[in-house]
């Protein structure tokens, strides 16, 4: 189907656009008023060489004092939300509930008043990578105390903020945080080598029972007075088979099994536990490394029951699509013989691994759909990174391309997609590639301290979008 296809179809009354962002990419203020040190702190300053320019968050957009500056340009942008999420070490300086850090409960409060005057509703993600340091000394998510922790995190912010924040995100790509602990060289912090030992697998463990701890701390004691939402935020990519043969199908299915089912089958699916073709690859794992530790059991009946149906929508973050193989592991999914490629013809972002591949979102939402009985999926980041042009013309084809595919989804095929956020607002640090790729829909310059803001080109793009609920036709493109 072309684009003229869809020039009729429009997003429901009811879906919500908006735009995303996350603490330690955009807020510095790294040592403000209290705050308390984290990983990506600790990992920038005493590692610069890990990161692409040499620089990290200590100032970044200067969000901390410039948080009205980016409500207003949300609302500029006719955003129905914002997604945020909170310092958990800005807050909470050594990560546990002794000791509150009341100028960062008031910064949030704050915040969030700013976007409810301004009629913006407020998405709040609890945790998006920026572990309080104190709680990596006791071995960061490999440790399965942290689920404690976090719930006691998750608790604070449910009675400071839950007055007023009706949708709650417990974590942002818990796949992504178990990688961080597994090999250094290109992941995030904490940016430790701990692959042989499992790290990653005591990760996804701990992650999930700290999620469904959350879930039911706020269903159990805030949801009858607060009514919100509460979900978790997976990301994945798109697994294409590389060819039509049956092997290259079984490994594209495995492949989003490993990645995205780790975290969804437990969560969404009907039995619960981690999806069945990724036990079978632990336990045989198991037997051949002669380890005495299995590295990703079953959870067992009683957190099984604990997890399954602890959210109440999918937040899904999607970029790009991998083409699957029989081979050798991917460093991606370590433990799968399955090999990723991506095309290099297709156009793509500065980000190496993004490419344009539009309708692998489509079926990805159908895949989601068909596996998990069309649960309501909250598209929480979407988008594409270039050098930072004003005239940012890649970003605007992206952005129509993949928004058309939603729309596709949405009223074609009825997935069920409430939401969707462009990643992101501004732009902002993109993790260990510094300021080198910038994703924002407004300019940031870093190299004024006043950090100013611009609109870039799409932002008229997505405006046009957001009033119209439908994807304009090239011809009718306002881009300037
Ligand atoms: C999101 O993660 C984050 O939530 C957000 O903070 C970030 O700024 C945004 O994306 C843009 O990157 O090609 O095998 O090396 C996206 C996660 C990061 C997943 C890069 C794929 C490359 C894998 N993606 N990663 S590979």
């Amino acid at each position: 189907m072309d684009s003229s296809d869809t020039k009729d179809l429009r997003f429901p009354e009811n879906f919500l656009f908006g735009v995303a962002t996350a603490s330690y990419q955009i807020e510095g203020g790294w040592d403000a008023d209290g705050k308390g040190e984290n990983i990506w702190d600790r990992c920038t300053h005493e590692h610069p060489e890990f990161i692409a320019d040499r620089s990290n968050g200590d100032i970044a957009c200067d969000s901390y004092n410039q948080y009205k500056e980016d409500v207003r340009l949300a609302k500029d942008l006719g955003s129905h939300f914002y997604r945020f999420s909170i310092s958990w070490a800005r807050v909470l300086p050594y990560g546990t509930i002794d000791k509150i850090n009341e100028a960062g409960i008031q910064y949030y409060s704050n915040l969030i008043n700013e976007l409810l005057a301004n009629n913006i509703e407020p998405v709040v993600t609890i945790f998006h990578w920026d572990l309080p340091q104190k709680l990596q000394e006791l071995g960061g998510w490999t440790n399965p105390n942290l689920a404690y922790f976090f719930q006691d995190y998750a608790e604070l912010l449910f009675e400071k903020f839950g007055d007023r924040v009706k949708w709650w995100i417990t974590l942002n790509e818990p796949g992504h945080i178990a990688r961080s602990y597994t090999t250094k060289d290109l992941l995030l912090a904490p940016c430790l080598d701990l692959r042989h030992l499992g790290a990653d697998y005591m990760a996804v463990q701990t992650l999930l029972k700290a999620h469904a701890m959350a879930y039911h701390v706020y269903r159990k004691q805030f949801w009858k007075l607060q009514r919100g939402k509460i979900g978790i935020t997976l990301h994945t990519f798109w697994y294409e088979p590389l060819t039509n043969s049956k092997e290259d199908a079984e490994s594209a299915e495995s492949a989003i099994q490993y990645d995205l089912g780790i975290f969804s089958h437990p969560i969404f699916s009907e039995q619960g536990d981690f999806p069945p073709i990724v036990l079978k690859i632990m336990e045989d794992h198991r037997k051949s490394s002669k380890l005495s530790l299995p590295f990703l059991p079953s959870l067992g009946e009683e957190w099984i029951q604990k997890i399954k149906g602890t959210a109440d929508f999918l937040g899904l973050n999607h970029y790009t699509t991998r083409w699957a193989q029989p081979g050798n592991p991917d460093w991606w999914l370590p433990d799968l013989n399955v090999t990723l490629s991506i095309d290099e013809k297709i156009p793509g972002a500065k980000s190496v691994w993004l490419k344009t591949v539009p309708w692998g979102l489509r079926k990805l939402l159908n895949w989601i759909k068909n596996s998990y009985k069309n649960p309501p999926v909250f598209i929480s980041e979407n988008g594409f990174s270039d050098s930072g042009e004003l005239h940012d013309v890649g970003r605007i084809d992206y952005m129509k391309k993949y928004m058309r595919e939603v729309l596709k989804a949405t009223v074609l095929d009825d997935c069920q997609v409430l939401a969707y956020a462009v990643w992101s607002l501004i732009d902002n640090f993109e993790w260990l590639q510094g300021y080198t790729e910038k994703f924002g829909l407004y300019h940031v310059d870093f190299n004024d301290p006043k950090r100013t803001r611009r609109a870039k080109t799409s932002v008229n793009v997505i405006k046009q979008i957001i009033t119209s609920r439908q994807i304009p036709q090239d011809k009718d493109l306002i881009e300037n």
